[in-house]
């Protein structure tokens, strides 16, 4: 799920001046044409057609608005849950039905106005009814000042959300900041993540990809140590929700060069397998510069591994 493409919501005064420089560009247009006819039926004819042009501008822009949305109730859980944490997702609903509105009610407006220049026959009146229509179209707009605001906010909110396939088989590499998950990451997939070499990244999740045959599953490395949710930053969140929606099995990455005292690292692990009920594997990071003593008593208490070659096996193996 991608959410880069919602395109960029302007505010109400931008599609005002777009749609009348539109309309001008028109008038232009048809007065440098001979059209045919007496002058009130080629003025009422100009200004009809500027006047279309400024409805139609105004509402095919509020449509792509809607259009560009994604439908909230068609998505998988991972991706709602993620976007309540961070838009209020029922005023941007009605916010988006606003827009909507405003797109109805400008061409509504359109017909109304279309019909009173058409019954006209005083060529004074053409350029106040055209007026008219102007100002009301655009009072429209100006109606919706605060809805186009809100959802420009919420497009930038969704703009960086990860995009992971929730449909995919999916590993989460989890454990303490900078203890090489990324690393690890790198080292099973071939892919180059976001390697920091300085904890508490604020970088958001990687994805890459492990491949047999035609099958694939999906490894998120996600930063953050999962602490009680209230107090998770919000990527800490995302990767909570990535391991409670997407994951069915958790890689646990135990550092034992002293990075993080060992009870610390002991009790994520327990909290994480108790949290979440989830396929886990324990893996030992940084084997070169630990001891071998250390590593052999650690790997069979936790049943673990420290190779990277082994666990890619492993993990393949539950393709
Ligand atoms: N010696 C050694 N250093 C490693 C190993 N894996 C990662 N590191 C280092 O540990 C630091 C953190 O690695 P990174 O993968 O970014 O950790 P993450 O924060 O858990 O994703 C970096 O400086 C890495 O170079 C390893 O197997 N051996
Ligand atoms: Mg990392």
């Amino acid at each position: 799920m991608n959410f880069e493409r919602i395109k960029p919501v302007e505010n109400f005064q931008f599609y005002i001046d777009l749609a009348m420089r539109r309309a001008r560009e028109k008038g232009s247009e048809l007065r440098a044409k001979k059209l045919r006819g007496g002058s009130l039926e080629k003025s009422k004819y100009i200004e009809l057609m500027k006047m279309n042009v400024f409805a139609d501008t105004v509402s095919s822009r509020m449509e792509n608005i809607v259009k560009s949305f994604p439908s909230f109730e068609g998505l998988p859980e991972f991706y709602r849950e993620l976007i309540k944490l961070r838009i209020d997702y029922g005023q941007v609903r009605k916010s988006l039905a606003a827009v909507d509105w405003a797109m109805r009610k400008s061409r509504e407006m359109l017909s109304m106005y279309a019909d009173k220049i058409n019954k006209n026959r005083e060529f004074e009146r053409i350029n106040v009814l055209r007026n008219s229509f102007l100002g009301r179209a655009s009072s429209i707009l100006k109606q919706i000042k605060r809805d186009l605001i809100i959802l420009e906010d919420a497009r930038k909110s969704l703009k960086n959300l990860p995009d992971i396939d929730t449909a995919l088989k999916t590993t989460v590499i989890s454990g303490f900041p900078n203890i090489g998950k990324t690393t690890l990451m790198y080292r099973l997939t071939g892919s180059k993540g976001d390697i920091q070499s300085y904890p508490f990244t604020t970088k958001g999740i990687n994805v890459a990809y492990l491949r047999k045959g035609n099958e694939k599953m999906q490894i998120l490395d996600t930063p953050g140590t999962l602490n009680r949710f209230n107090k998770m930053n919000d990527i800490e969140k995302v990767a909570y929700l990535a391991i409670k929606y997407c994951a069915s099995i958790i890689v646990y990455v135990f550092d034992l060069t002293g990075e993080y005292p060992m009870m610390d690292q002991i009790n994520l692990y327990k909290r994480i397998k108790a949290d979440f009920e989830k396929d886990m594997i324990v893996y030992f990071s940084k084997k070169d510069i630990v001891s071998k003593k250390e590593l052999e008593k650690f790997e069979k208490e936790y049943n673990g591994i420290s190779d990277d070659s082994l666990l890619k096996a492993e993990l393949l193996q539950r393709l």
